[in-house]
């Protein structure tokens, strides 16, 4: 048996490549606080995903956080709970209260006909989940937001790259945040993102992300301390470098996990979307015991038997976590605990070989034998 096969592995540049990369960080001593790798970085960015203001953090939850308390948000937040930790933390942590949508089971993204039914007179924003990279129906999102007057804030963590129609997807919404963790399509090891329109949340975002300095002797309001380093932005500069590749090497993954898995009785893969520039992010495959023959739970140990590490994301739902405990009521987004009791993400990354997917593979349809 080969070693373990985790559920993702991160994507980095030949070792040679970095040390090159921050040789000038050796050169000049400045390690952090908005130096040249962070300035670079954020330029190319822009151009890469086609936006026209970029602000870089220290991870993807900040990104929420931040922004969130950027927007001086109060009252009731429309969000999913299909989806990571971080999305209904940052609501919370921001002293907002979240209001759980249901997702729709075709591509996991918040129900767009459920939305207004949720909307009160307390409502403030909209936090929709791009969820496994899958884009959300930005039009309707973006109809409902101005009707009501909302923000929307996308958790755009899953979508580095991603266009939709065209245009990069952190153009979407009042604003974007992105991940680029260890495990995401682009990292900066930790790190993340804030693509915006207006350049008044700009100028808070910064102000949060730097304890509200602006000049040595000028602090303008009380912020945090959310900086991305020279070694996150140099990472992120030679990772940009080889992206689009990777993309394309994740891809063949996923065409030869379709090839395998398609078409099997009680198994339901991601589904593709039209319109989209994908960056083939996740493989989430949701498995229904009754037409399968087994169950997720089933499928998760037999692999881990095999030492194939898949992951349960997005289980258990953020709304039934422990540290919300009998605060929301999970039978409002049946379909959402409908998913999360039947969704494995089957190892994904760059260089995962045709051979591993096939083994994989060939594990999930021996069981249905
Ligand atoms: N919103 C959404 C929708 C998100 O999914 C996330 C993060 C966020 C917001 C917040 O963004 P960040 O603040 O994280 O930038 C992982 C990631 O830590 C997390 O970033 C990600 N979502 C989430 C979906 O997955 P865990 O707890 O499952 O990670 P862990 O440590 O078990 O790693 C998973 C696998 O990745 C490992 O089995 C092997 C591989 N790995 C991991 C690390 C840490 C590597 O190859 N290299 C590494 O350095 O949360």
């Amino acid at each position: 048996m080969s070693n373990k096969i985790l559920v993702t592995r991160s994507s980095m540049p030949e070792l040679e490549e970095y040390v090159e990369e921050i040789r000038d960080i050796w050169d000049s001593h400045w390690l952090t606080n908005m130096g040249e790798k962070h300035k670079n970085l954020q330029q190319q960015l822009k151009d890469y995903m086609k936006v026209e203001n970029v602000e870089l953090l220290t991870n993807g939850h900040m990104a929420l956080e931040l922004t969130m308390q950027a927007m001086n948000l109060q009252g009731e937040v429309i969000t999913s709970p299909f989806t990571f930790a971080s999305t209904t933390h940052a609501i919370v942590r921001n002293g907002l209260i979240p209001v759980f949508c249901d997702v729709n089971p075709i591509d996991f993204t918040i129900d767009v006909t459920k939305l207004e039914s949720l909307i009160t007179d307390k409502t403030c924003a909209i936090v929709p989940v791009h969820v496994y990279g899958n884009i959300c129906n930005v039009e309707e999102i973006d109809r409902i937001a101005y009707k009501y007057g909302l923000k929307v804030i996308y958790d755009a963590a899953h979508t580095f790259g991603e266009e939709y129609k065209g245009c990069g997807i952190g153009t979407f919404g009042d604003a974007s945040c992105f991940s680029f963790h260890a495990t995401k399509v682009f990292n900066t090891i930790e790190g993340g993102a804030v693509c915006y329109k207006d350049e008044l949340l700009g100028q808070r975002l910064y102000n949060l992300k730097n304890f509200g300095i602006r000049g040595p002797e000028d602090v303008e309001s009380v912020g945090a301390n959310a900086k991305m380093n020279e070694f996150q932005a140099a990472m992120g500069l030679c990772n940009l470098r080889h992206v689009e590749r990777e993309i394309k090497k994740r891809k063949k993954v996923v065409e030869r996990y379709r090839e395998r898995l398609e078409g099997i009785k009680g198994i339901q893969l991601n589904h593709i979307q039209d319109n989209v520039k994908s960056n083939y992010a996740y493989f989430p495959v949701i498995f229904d015991e009754k037409l399968f023959g087994h169950s997720r739970n089933e499928v998760f140990d037999k692999l881990a038997e095999n030492n194939i590490m898949a992951r349960k994301y997005f289980y258990p739902l953020t709304n039934t976590f422990d540290c919300y405990h009998g605060q929301y009521d999970v039978s409002k987004t049946p379909i959402a605990l409908y998913l999360s009791k039947r969704v494995l993400t089957l190892p994904l990354y760059a260089d995962l070989s045709i051979e591993d997917v096939d083994r994989i593979s060939d594990i999930i349809v021996g069981m249905m034998e």
